[in-house]
């Protein structure tokens, strides 16, 4: 076959062959706030029919950036100007490394001409990045704009690594410097299949050996193992495990499931023999897997990185694999194998769950009112589940709320504050889950605290027609802070109370719907509004006085060696050469 020479044009500024690296990669739609700075390539991707969700902050724009990816398997965009443009997202561009989320945040910054010398907008960008990314560069030459944008949609997904955020920035005339268009290859700018890690066998083999002598055998997933809820769910009923999912795989496994015991966690912790990890870090959610925390656990460990595989706790065997691929290997090596677990203490604990987690859902509706009259903010999820489908698409974010939120909604698509405890995701969250599925139901539920800092963005919900409902749970408090004051340092309540805000007047004057709820008797119809009237938001007055499971097993206080009190009290015991039972 003999080579025909393509068409191409002939020479295009950077700016031009990056937006259509961009759309080449299937980018649609990108979240930014504009600046001269990046305008070239602002200008060419609006050019080439990329959507410009444009924001009050940019912040806000690496947040949605985050959700968009989360909800959609893509890697998410953000585009933000030199200086004050690129500090305003360090927040969200930290949160989402933290949470493993690919997003490329793409920064201006001056021409090389003007560097040292005092610039507009100046700053050592990439050293603040470091840190908090995966990736962060200056891109100098124009015909290596594209090959870098490649490096960094390499890096936020992983490859050789971690996922997380990848910071990639381009002086103003890097993106107006023309380009011959022979010196920009395609490799560069091809969507790329997800990473697949099969497992080492001998690995496999010593999964099996663990898992299926195991009496009490306890499976825990996070991030990583989405993508793996058929072999998740064959392993659990081929092992008889029971299973703990983490707010980040949420939604993996079905509530019905038989290995379900989410409401028996710390029970299950203290009795599992066998832990197998996939996809998770043992970071402070899970105890950072000490066996102050889990006393008779071995570890099992699933997942592609470092930090999936030994952080903290060693696993025997460590299996270093997609998790898909490993626990399909793992079933295959078992065979028929007949399992050693205790098939008595997993119906016991399912029982026990199953009960907890009824009478839980049946209390919500009766949950009563505080000192202050106002209702108790468990009302709110007693009227989501009344009225939002199962299939919508649940956030939560604050404090109390964040805690009552993560047992009061039920829906499988949920996102939250996550291990960053990242107060202000909420709203942009919801945003850019409604401009990502308008076919569902978004709603966002946020402590007043958390609502505040990304308030405006109400704004960018009516400007694109993001037809969410933002949920705010107002105590007209930092609550869990207050509690944690009122508890811990002899009542001094001080910076932890808020206005009782009129957060539907604010919603309004923003062009959207907005009520205030004061009664629970007007819950469920304010919300049917809502969601009828979205982009809406309700403000519904909760009381001060409901303790939430986080404040009460003291997650505000912050304690030494654990982040709750039982933990770390457990912890000093071991400490002390105590044993633990
Ligand atoms: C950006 C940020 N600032 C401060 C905190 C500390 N913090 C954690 S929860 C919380 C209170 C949140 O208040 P609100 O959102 O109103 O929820 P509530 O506890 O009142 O339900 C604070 C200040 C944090 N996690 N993140
Ligand atoms: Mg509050």
């Amino acid at each position: 076959m003999s080579a025909v020479a393509q068409p191409r044009v002939a020479s295009a500024s950077a700016a031009e062959h990056l937006a259509r690296a961009l759309s080449a990669r299937g980018v649609r739609r990108i979240f930014g706030l504009e600046g001269g700075h990046v305008q070239p390539l602002w200008d060419h991707a609006a050019r080439l029919g990329i959507a410009i969700v444009d924001v009050r902050d940019e912040r806000a724009a690496v947040h949605m950036a985050h959700a968009h990816a989360e909800l959609t398997g893509e890697t998410g965009v953000a585009m933000v100007t030199a200086g004050p443009g690129v500090t305003n997202t360090v927040t969200a561009v930290a949160n989402a490394t933290i949470s493993g989320v690919p997003v490329v945040v793409i920064g201006g910054c001056p021409p090389a001409a003007q560097e040292h010398m005092g610039p507009l907008q100046g700053l050592r960008q990439v050293e603040i990045m470091v840190p908090i990314t995966r990736f962060a560069r200056t891109s100098r030459a124009p015909e290596n704009a594209v090959r870098d944008l490649d490096a960094a949609f390499s890096a936020a997904n992983g490859e050789g690594g971690e996922r997380g955020a990848s910071y990639l920035e381009f002086p103003t005339d890097v993106l107006r410097g023309e380009v011959p268009a022979q010196l920009v290859l395609d490799e560069f700018s091809a969507p790329r299949a997800a990473r697949r890690i099969a497992p080492d066998l001998g690995a496999v083999q010593a999964a099996v050996q663990r898992l299926w002598s195991a009496r009490r055998p306890v499976v825990i997933t996070g991030r990583g193992a989405r993508g793996a809820e058929r072999e998740l769910i064959a392993l659990l009923d081929a092992v008889g495990a029971v299973y703990l999912d983490t707010q980040e795989s949420r939604g993996l496994v079905p509530d019905e499931h038989a290995a379900g015991v989410g409401a028996m966690r710390g029970v299950v912790m203290s009795q599992a023999d066998v832990v197998l990890t996939v996809g998770r870090k043992l970071d402070y959610q899970l105890g950072y897997g000490s066996p102050a925390v889990f006393p008779h656990a071995t570890f099992v460990r699933i997942g592609e990185s470092a930090a999936e595989l030994s952080d903290n706790r060693r696993g025997d065997p460590e299996v270093r694999a997609t998790p898909a691929l490993a626990l399909d290997a793992i079933l295959r090596a078992a065979g028929g194998r007949a399992p050693a677990t205790d098939y008595a203490w997993s119906a016991g604990l399912r029982a026990a769950h199953a009960q907890r987690a009824a009478a839980y859902g049946a209390k919500l509706a009766s949950a009563p009112a505080g000192s202050d009259g106002r209702m108790h903010p468990n009302r709110i999820f007693a009227a989501i589940r009344a009225v939002v489908p199962d299939d919508a698409i649940a956030i939560a974010d604050g404090g109390d709320i964040l805690s009552f939120a993560r047992l009061g909604l039920t829906q499988r698509t949920y996102l939250d504050s996550g291990t960053f405890g990242c107060l202000g995701v909420g709203v942009p969250f919801a945003i850019a889950a409604a401009l990502a599925q308008p076919e569902r139901t978004v709603v966002a539920v946020n402590g007043d605290g958390a609502f505040g800092f990304n308030a405006i963005e109400i704004d960018t919900a009516v400007r694109h027609n993001a037809r969410a409902v933002f949920i705010v749970a107002n105590n007209a408090a930092w609550n869990i802070e207050r509690y944690d004051q009122i508890v811990n340092y002899d009542g001094r309540v001080v910076g932890t109370e808020l206005r009782d805000s009129d957060y539907a007047g604010l919603a309004i004057a923003l062009g959207a719907h907005g009520e205030t709820v004061t009664d629970t008797d007007q819950l469920e119809a304010a919300l049917r509004r809502a969601i009828e009237n979205a982009p809406a938001l309700l403000d519904v007055k909760v009381t001060r006085d409901a303790v939430s499971s986080d404040g009460g097993k003291g997650l505000g206080y912050v304690p030494t060696y654990q982040p709750l009190n039982a933990w770390d009290e457990a912890e000093r015991r071991r400490r002390a050469g105590e044993v633990t039972e």
